[in-house]
């Protein structure tokens, strides 16, 4: 197994028996253009402090480039704009629907289909059929929506990812993976467990896959004690790409074969369909079970809309089948995969410290490292993210201590090893030459002579405080 996978050139051996780079290229040209404009330093300094120092209470009209997050951010291609036009906006059964129904079977396996609004939607109806107070719900790695679910309906989390997804230093080439031992002795010793969490790739560790080894092991376990294996599918064709690249045996296959091997060994998905398949907005709740599938079905008109849109316009749910077909292309993963290598490179060449190997969906910068000095209770990372959207109109994502919450018994900080800041790239949207100018951004902060003091928390939502949370500066 090899760590390196889809670079920013590839190489050619040519008839003379040189080695010749080649670069690679997105496969799409752009259409239409949306313009963006550079602030000035005072009118980011008025934003931020505006915004509490949370870069999701910017305006987005005072950013320059969005790297906040890779979700409902997407460009959507032309065949999905012209499939909008073909909305099927029936109440009931929507042509739409039966599209992306066929669609999500074809390339994901599974039986059932209940569209939700987004991911979240999906993840409160699987928790609320599944799990019962007092349950125990191991996962590989929290993800803070999903755990925030599965609390909500009374389960609690238990972390089984390997140590490597704790690990900056690690060079694990699936830092994903599910540790199968520590896995074992939950379903040994806990007094029920409804189901595996498995999420591919790993959000908060760095948008690091699982192997396709890793699945068929947790399967058969599971399978021994009667417990079914959930997959949050949100990235599972970026996973995909990743086994195809790294793993022994895929190299020859195609995404989208080695995307429905790897959904075989499961027995449902969440999906938030503004990330792999390429839409603003959507998602759904899969499953192979015919029971729990109707449970579903009965929650659905519930929380969301009748169960043939879920929350979803019929053009969004053509939408999302075409974005569905688009995103199991290699060529499209080799570009969009290829583009976070290229940022991720500038930045370690640069000496700027990252996660490695470079995750799928986003460069993940190592707060910790930016500001040695600093206490994990002054908010490195959020700190960080603050002081590049200063510098350049940047906006960035904490994945640290503001992220992972408290913990819902005890009401103390959860203090998680990873302390990140994230720089995620939205699908077709920025050019190389954006890429850059965030690597020198990014790279100007690390140099910074003068490091800031850190923030001190002054507003803290109940849920979820990293949304909505609000900040001071420490110091001058
Ligand atoms: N992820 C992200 O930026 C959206 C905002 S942060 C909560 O990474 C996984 C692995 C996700 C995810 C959202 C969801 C929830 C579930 N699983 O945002 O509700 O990365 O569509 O999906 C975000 P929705």
């Amino acid at each position: 197994m090899t760590i390196s996978s889809s670079s920013a050139s590839m190489e050619l051996r040519t008839t003379g028996q040189q080695l010749h780079r080649r670069s690679w290229a997105e496969p799409w040209k752009i259409k239409m253009v949306e313009p963006i404009t550079l602030t000035t330093e005072k009118q980011r300094t008025a934003a931020l402090s505006e915004a509490g120092y949370n870069t999701f209470l910017l305006r987005s009209e005072d950013v320059y480039i969005d790297l906040l997050t890779d979700s409902g951010t997407s460009a959507m291609s032309d065949w999905q704009w012209a499939g909008m036009m073909l909305g099927d906006e029936a109440y009931a059964g929507s042509k739409n629907f039966y599209h992306l129904e066929e669609t999500v079977r074809r390339h994901y396996g599974y039986k059932h289909l209940i569209p939700v609004h987004q991911g979240r939607g999906a993840e409160h109806i699987l928790s609320q059929i599944m799990i019962r107070p007092g349950d125990t719900v191991p996962g590989n790695m929290y993800f803070t929506t999903t755990r925030f679910h599965q609390e909500h309906a009374g389960g609690q989390f238990v972390d089984v990812v390997i140590e490597d997804g704790h690990d900056l230093a690690s060079l694990h080439p699936f830092k994903g993976n599910v540790d199968l031992d520590k896995l074992e002795h939950v379903l040994k010793t806990a007094k029920r467990v409804p189901y595996i969490s498995l999420a591919a790739t790993v959000n908060m560790a760095g948008g690091q896959p699982v192997s396709m080894a890793n699945v068929r092991s947790v399967r058969e376990i599971c399978a021994r004690h009667g417990v079914p294996v959930m997959l949050d599918a949100t990235r599972a064709v970026e996973n995909a790409w990743f086994i195809k690249c790294r793993e022994a045996g895929y190299a020859d296959k195609s995404c989208a074969e080695i995307l429905l091997e790897f959904c075989s060994y499961t027995d449902g998905c969440t999906m938030s369909g503004k990330k792999d398949p390429l839409v603003n907005i959507g998602g759904w709740l899969s499953l192979n079970d015919d029971t729990l599938a109707e449970e579903a079905r009965n929650m659905v008109v519930v929380y969301e809309g009748l169960h043939t849109y879920g929350g979803m316009a019929g053009r969004d749910m053509e939408a999302m089948a075409r974005g569905i077909e688009e995103s199991v292309q290699d060529d499209h993963m080799r570009a969009r995969i290829g583009q976070v290598e290229y940022l991720g490179g500038l930045l370690h060449s640069a000496g700027v410290p990252i996660v490695l190997p470079i995750g799928g969906h986003a460069v993940y910068l190592d707060a910790r490292r930016f500001y040695p000095d600093m206490s994990q209770d002054d908010f490195p990372a959020q700190t960080l993210a603050a002081e590049i959207y200063l510098d350049s109109g940047v906006r960035a994502m904490e994945r640290g201590i503001v992220s992972a919450g408290r913990d819902s018994k005890t009401g103390r900080h959860h203090y998680p090893k990873l302390e990140l800041v994230r720089l995620t790239i939205p699908r077709r949207v920025y050019t190389q030459a954006h890429m850059d100018v965030v690597a020198e951004s990014v790279e100007a902060v690390f140099l910074q002579p003068k490091k800031p003091c850190g923030l001190r928390m002054v507003y803290e939502p109940k849920y979820l405080r990293f949304f909505q949370a609000r900040f001071e500066r420490l110091g001058p």
